[in-house]
C-alpha cells in the first residue's frame, strides 16, 4: 500500500498556493492549507475536501512564535509534512530606493525572507529524522534580477534563492530536496497587493498574456512528482511574451 503524501502550502488563500492546492488535490494529496484569511481558507477547503483530506491552519508567517505553534498544533493525520511549498509572501511598494517606505521593506524581509525561514525551521527537523521530504521554495525573476524600483523586493527574492541552495546544500545528507521556482509575471493578487488596491495594478497584465497561477502550480505538481534521484533544483519560467524583468512584448 503506499500512503498518501502531505503537502504543507503557505499562501493558499490566492493565487499560486490555491492554484497548486487545487493541482495537488486532483492528484490525492493530503493539504495543510495555511494563510491569514479564514474564509478564504473555508472555502478552498470546502472546494477541495471531496478529492482529498484538508486541514487549515491561520497564522501569520511573520510571526515566529504564532508559525510555530501553528504547525504544532496539527493533528497526527496531517503532522508528518513529505511536502512543503513555501509560497506566502508579496511585493509590497515599487518605489525608488531613496522614498520608499520602511513598513513596505519591513514586510517584505519580514514575511518573505524570514516567514519562510520560520515555517521551514517548524517542519525541517520531522523532514530530517525522517530522512526524506521535498521543500520548493517560490522565489522569483525578480530574484535573478534586478529592475527599477524592485530593489527590496528583488532582494528579498535573492534572499529566497540564496536560503534554498543553503538549504539544499545543508539537507543533501538527509535525502532532502529542496527546490526554487521562480516565476516572472503571474496574473494573481499579487499587483493588487503591491499597489495597495490602487489603479496602478490595473495595467501590469494588459496587452499581453501573462502566466496563469495555474501554469505554475502544474510545474510545482511535475517538480514534486519525479523520481526519487531526481531534484529540479532551480526553474525560470517567463510568460512568452516576456524576456526579462523589464522587456515584455506587449500589443496595446
Ligand atoms: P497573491 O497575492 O495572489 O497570494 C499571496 C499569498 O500569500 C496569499 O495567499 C496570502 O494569504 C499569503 N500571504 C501574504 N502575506 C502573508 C503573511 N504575512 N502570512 C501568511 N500568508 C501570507 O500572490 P501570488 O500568488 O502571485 O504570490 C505567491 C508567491 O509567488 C509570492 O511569494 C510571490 O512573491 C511569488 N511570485 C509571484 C509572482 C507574480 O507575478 N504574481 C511572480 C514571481 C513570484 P493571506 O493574505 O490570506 O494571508
Ligand atoms: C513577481 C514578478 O516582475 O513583479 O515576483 O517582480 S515581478
Amino acid at each position: 500500500m503506499t500512503l498518501k503524501k502531505t503537502a504543507l502550502i503557505t499562501g493558499a488563500t490566492s493565487g499560486i498556493g490555491r492554484a497548486t492546492a487545487h493541482e495537488f488535490a486532483k492528484h490525492g494529496i493530503q493539504l495543510v492549507l495555511c494563510g491569514r484569511r479564514q474564509e478564504r481558507l473555508d472555502i478552498v477547503k470546502s472546494a477541495l475536501q471531496k478529492q482529498t483530506l484538508v486541514y487549515t491552519l491561520n497564522f501569520d508567517v511573520s510571526d515566529k512564535n504564532a508559525t510555530q505553534k501553528a504547525i504544532e498544533s496539527l493533528p497526527e493525520s496531517f503532522k508528518n509534512i513529505d511536502i512543503l511549498i513555501n509560497n506566502a509572501g508579496n511585493a509590497h511598494g515599487l518605489d525608488p530606493i531613496q522614498s520608499g517606505d520602511t513598513d513596505d521593506w519591513d514586510a517584505m524581509m519580514d514575511i518573505n525572507v524570514k516567514g519562510l525561514l520560520y515555517v521551514s525551521k517548524a517542519i525541517i527537523p520531522q523532514m530530517t529524522e525522517r530522512q526524506s521530504g521535498h521543500i520548493i521554495n517560490i522565489g522569483s525573476s525578480a530574484g535573478k534580477e534586478v529592475y527599477p524600483k524592485g530593489n527590496v523586493y528583488c532582494a528579498s527574492k535573492h534572499a529566497v534563492l540564496a536560503i534554498t541552495e543553503g538549504m539544499r546544500i545543508d539537507l543533501n545528507e538527509f535525502g532532502i530536496k529542496v527546490s526554487a521556482i521562480n516565476p516572472g509575471l503571474v496574473e494573481t493578487e499579487f499587483s493588487k497587493v503591491r499597489f495597495k488596491g490602487g489603479t496602478a495594478a490595473n495595467g501590469v497584465y494588459k496587452g499581453y498574456k501573462a502566466l496563469q497561477a495555474e501554469d505554475i502550480a502544474e510545474i510545482i505538481y511535475f517538480t514534486v512528482s519525479r523520481p526519487a534521484h531526481v531534484n529540479i533544483a532551480d526553474l525560470l519560467v517567463f510568460p512568452t511574451a516576456q524576456a526579462s524583468s523589464t522587456i515584455v512584448k506587449k500589443e496595446l
